[in-house]
C-alpha cells in the first residue's frame, strides 16, 4: 500500500479511537451515566444487529421490507427518471436493492462508516446492476458531506430506512432532516422508514427478545470498551434492560449494575451503585402525524406514506418544500 494512504488510514483510525475514548469517558462521568448508541456497531455488534433483524420479536425490518416490496411500483413512480439515490447508513444494501430493482435510477450513493464492508458491498452490487453508477462514500452519515460532482445535475432521492431517525433526540432529528435537504438540494425527494407507536406488549419484546440477542448486543458495548480501551467491565455484573418511556414516545435500553462496583479504564475509575444504569440507547416511536410535523418543520412536505397491514411501521415519501 502507498505509504501516504497507509498513514492517512492509520490517522483516521486513531482519530476514531480518540473519539470513542473521549465519548466513553465523558458519558460515564455524567449523571445519569450514558453511552452513545453509534458505538454498538463494531464487527461483532454489526453481526449481532443482523441477528436482531431476523428475530421473531423484532418486527421493524420485516415490516419495512414488506412495505418496500408490496409498494415497489408506487415508490418507483415517485422517483424521477435517471435519479441519484443517496442512502444514509447503507449497511448491506438489502432495502436499496428493492428500490434499485423497481425504479429507473442512474446512480447509487451509499454512505456508511464501515469502509471495508461498504466497498465489498459496492463491488457485488456493480455485478448485479451493471448499468448503475455506484459511488460509495465511507463517512459518518451524520456529518455533512458533498455529493460527487458528476452526480450534482441528476435529480436526487435520499433514502433513510430502518427508523434510524429514532436514534436522534427530537431536536437533532429536525436538524438532521434539514441537513439532508441541504445535501440533496432543491427539488429533492426523501424516502424514509419510521417506526410507529404501538402497544408496549409488542414494543418491549422487540428490544428484549427471549433468545437474549439484544442483551448480547447491548452488553457488547462494554466488551468493546474492554477490548479497545482496556476497560475492566465484568459483563456478568450488568443486566440488559429495555423499557418503554410512554411520555417521551421512546424505547430506552439500559445496562444495569447488579452490585456496587468500580470499573477502571484509561486511568480513571467509575463507581456504580446497585441498580445504577448506563443509558445506552433511545429508539423514538412516532405517529404518522407527529413524524410529518417534524418533517415539515425541517423543510420537507409529505407526498405519500405507506404502512404494513398491521400498521407496525411506515415508509414516507417526502419532497423538499420551497
Ligand atoms: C438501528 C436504531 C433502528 O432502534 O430498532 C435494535 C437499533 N437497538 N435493537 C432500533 C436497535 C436494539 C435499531 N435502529
Amino acid at each position: 500500500m502507498d505509504l501516504q494512504i497507509a498513514d492517512r488510514l492509520s490517522t483516521q483510525h486513531d482519530h476514531h479511537d480518540q473519539d470513542f475514548a473521549r465519548d466513553v469517558v465523558q458519558g460515564l462521568a455524567r449523571q445519569p451515566k450514558r453511552l452513545p448508541p453509534k458505538y454498538f456497531y463494531d464487527a461483532r455488534g454489526s453481526d449481532l444487529f443482523e441477528q436482531i433483524t431476523k428475530l421473531p420479536e423484532y418486527y421493524p425490518t420485516r415490516s419495512e421490507l414488506s412495505i418496500l416490496r408490496d409498494r415497489a411500483s408506487e415508490i418507483a413512480a415517485l422517483i424521477p427518471r435517471g435519479a441519484a439515490l443517496v442512502e444514509f447508513g447503507a449497511g448491506a444494501f438489502t432495502k436499496a436493492r428493492i428500490v434499485l430493482g423497481a425504479a429507473n435510477i442512474a446512480a447509487y450513493v451509499p454512505v456508511d462508516i464501515s469502509a471495508e464492508f461498504l466497498n465489498a458491498q459496492a463491488r457485488t452490487l456493480r455485478c448485479d446492476f451493471p448499468r448503475l453508477e455506484v459511488h460509495p462514500i465511507a463517512a459518518d452519515f451524520t456529518a455533512p458531506f458533498a455529493l460527487p460532482p458528476p452526480l450534482r445535475t441528476l435529480p436526487k432521492v435520499g433514502f433513510f430506512p430502518g427508523s434510524t431517525l429514532g436514534n436522534f433526540e427530537p431536536d437533532d432529528a429536525v436538524r438532521f432532516l434539514r441537513q439532508i435537504r441541504g445535501i440533496l438540494g432543491e427539488d429533492a425527494r426523501l424516502l424514509i422508514g419510521i417506526d410507529l407507536e404501538k402497544d408496549e406488549q409488542l414494543l418491549v419484546p422487540a428490544y428484549d427478545d427471549s433468545a437474549g440477542v439484544t442483551a448480547r448486543f447491548n452488553l457488547n458495548l462494554l466488551a468493546r470498551i474492554n477490548r479497545e480501551l482496556g476497560g475492566d467491565f465484568d459483563l456478568s455484573a450488568f443486566t440488559h434492560r429495555a423499557l418503554y418511556n410512554e411520555a417521551r414516545h421512546r424505547i430506552e435500553m439500559h445496562l444495569v449494575s447488579r452490585k456496587p462496583q468500580t470499573v477502571r479504564l484509561l486511568g480513571q475509575r467509575f463507581a456504580f451503585r446497585t441498580g445504577e444504569s448506563i443509558h445506552t440507547e433511545n429508539s423514538y416511536k412516532f405517529s404518522l402525524e407527529r413524524f410529518q410535523a417534524i418533517a415539515h418543520s425541517a423543510g420537507w412536505r409529505s407526498q405519500t406514506c405507506w404502512t404494513d397491514a398491521a400498521r407496525l411501521f411506515s415508509v414516507h415519501a417526502l419532497a423538499a418544500s420551497g
